[in-house]
């Protein structure tokens, strides 16, 4: 009442403008738009070149699409239609937008607050795309340059803005307004040419990736051999006897996962054959498929270290293609190539005799992810992945090692890489502190396509003392072992050793991975209070 009575009109909306909004809040809530827009687009740049299988953006998405109760999904799909899809990411992008514009508001009235709001923004980006099924470790970079970039650029904002102060009468004539501005149009022209270089990367990886999501693998003729009672030893901290394709390693030399369409993809076979071949991804799946589990290594995996993973692969045994090539007299040796161009040599006969080396196109139940090799990828059992697990596959030549050489040759690497012998503690941890009396002890040992006997653990250089070994899931898969051993206080050296079925003890010499793989014995020390 008192307020009106004193106001003129003017007055009362120039004071409802200033609660509402001053101009320095307007363009702070715009900083914050600019900087966020800048470090998504960045982000989603960065997925579209390392983790194309999804993004931070997809990855909010499809945590959304699972987290939504179906009366919701319902009423979008009726309401979107074929739409909801794009709905939904229209929608990602105005809340982002919101969010962005009330960080923006927030950094201006108290330094930090914007920028926190930014970080928890990111953890849930970060936590929705790392819970992905088509995650990878390396998906995580995207959302982390994401709201890393948009924080930065919005404390740069802030700086430009504290300076200018617009709701000064003489803002207009400060150099510090050009400041801002000039941030301002580099940030939307970052966007524009972001944007634009993102969508033409994007475009194929994230048709493919689509494609690759709903993609029906065929079920295998020959299916693995159930799991044993028992093969998955029941103690803490043990690594998953199936490695998820989430947790598993990735090794390549590709600064882009390559993103094939399966509609183009063709496998030639040539060389030392009888008859060249080529096959298409359809003709692929349609021949009888087997399903094996193996763990396969990288050779740069040092001892105790973790580049090894064992998984359920589908695909058509290579021997079946090689036999309708007929290789000649002569060829010893397969060189495999990717659309990257990488190389791997392998001994024809790994590919021949019985072991089950795989035209891969399955990996735990789904299609490849893109960053292990979709849509086809080769698996030897017992052969280091730089001799043989080429991903992306496109191309076999039938040779002879005295004729070709593959990718890792002449940088220091063999040219032939049978798995060597290992064994690992996974638990407890190198250098625990740990209770007196009865330890538990537990880790995996591997000797692939002859596979494993017996597992001794020593303590301080004593006696070898046998390990729990529990059943393989083939000898071409990594064993699990436990032992609980009674020890004293101080300081502990425990070692361990695997003998493969043959009789054979793993090395115990120190050697380095290059050029075929480390050996020696991995060796903890564990601290008993
Ligand atoms: N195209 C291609 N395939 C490749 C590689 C590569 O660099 N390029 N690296 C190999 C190596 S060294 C290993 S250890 C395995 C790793 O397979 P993963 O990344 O699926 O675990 O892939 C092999 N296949
Ligand atoms: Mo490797």
């Amino acid at each position: 009442m008192t307020r009106m009575a004193n106001g003129t009109s003017n007055g009362v909306s120039n004071r409802l403008t200033s609660r509402m909004m001053n101009r320095t809040t307007g363009w702070a809530a715009t900083a914050g738009v600019a900087a966020t827009a800048t470090g998504t687009v960045a982000g989603e740049l960065v997925a579209g070149l390392f983790s194309p299988s999804v993004s931070p953006v997809t990855g909010v998405g499809g945590a959304i699409i699972d987290l939504v109760p179906p009366w919701l999904k319902d009423w979008a799909i009726a309401a979107f239609g074929t739409a909801d899809k794009i709905a939904l990411v229209v929608g990602i992008g105005l809340v982002i937008a919101v969010l962005a514009a009330v960080a923006g508001i927030l950094e201006y009235r108290r330094a930090a607050a914007g920028m926190t709001l930014m970080a928890v923004a990111g953890i849930v980006g970060l936590t929705a795309v790392l819970t992905r099924a088509q995650s990878s470790y390396a998906a995580a970079l995207a959302p982390i340059v994401a709201v890393g970039l948009s924080m930065l650029l919005l404390r740069l904002f802030m700086r430009r803005l504290g300076e200018w102060n617009p709701d000064n009468p003489d803002a207009a004539k400060l150099p510090a307004r050009r400041g801002f501005l000039r941030l301002m149009a580099g940030s939307a022209l970052a966007v524009g040419v972001g944007g634009a270089i993102t969508a033409l990367v994007r475009r194929g990886a994230s048709a493919v990736a689509a494609y690759r999501d709903n993609l029906a693998l065929p079920r295998p003729e020959s299916p693995a051999t159930p799991i044993p009672d028992g093969a998955d030893v029941d103690v803490d901290g043990m690594p998953d006897l199936v490695t998820s394709n989430r947790d598993f390693y990735r090794i390549d030399t590709a600064l882009t996962v390559p993103a094939l369409d399966p509609a183009d993809w063709k496998l030639k076979v040539t060389g030392l054959v009888d008859r060249e071949i080529e096959i298409d991804f359809d003709t692929l799946l349609s021949r009888p498929m087997i399903e094996r589990h193996i763990t396969i290594a990288c050779v740069s995996n040092e001892v105790g270290g973790d580049l090894i993973g064992s998984a359920l692969w589908l695909g058509w045994p290579v021997r079946e293609l090689l036999a309708m090539a007929g290789p000649q007299a002569g060829a010893d040796m397969v060189l495999s190539t990717s659309s990257d161009g990488w190389t791997a040599s392998t001994p024809l006969e790994a590919l021949t005799d019985e072991r089950d080396a795989i035209l891969a196109v399955g990996m735990n139940g789904e299609a490849l992810p893109l960053e292990h090799g979709f849509p086809v990828r080769l698996v030897v059992p017992g052969l280091y992945g730089f001799v043989s697990a080429t991903k992306w596959l496109t191309a076999l030549k039938v040779t002879r090692f005295a004729d070709d050489t593959a990718y890792w040759t002449p940088r220091g690497w063999s040219e032939r890489g049978p798995i060597k012998t290992q064994s690992r503690i996974d638990v407890p941890r190198p250098g625990r502190t740990v209770p007196a009396g009865r330890v538990q002890f537990g880790g995996v040992a591997w000797a692939q396509h002859t596979g494993i006997r017996r597992v001794e653990l020593r303590v301080d250089r004593g006696p070898w003392q046998e390990a729990d070994l529990a059943p393989g899931i083939s000898v071409d898969t990594w064993y699990q072992w436990q032992l609980g051993l009674d020890l004293s206080p101080g300081e502990h050296e425990i070692q361990v050793r695997a003998t493969d079925s043959s009789g054979t003890a793993q090395d115990e010499t120190r050697r380095p991975v290059a050029p075929d793989g480390a050996t020696g014995f991995h060796t903890i020390s564990v601290r008993v209070n």
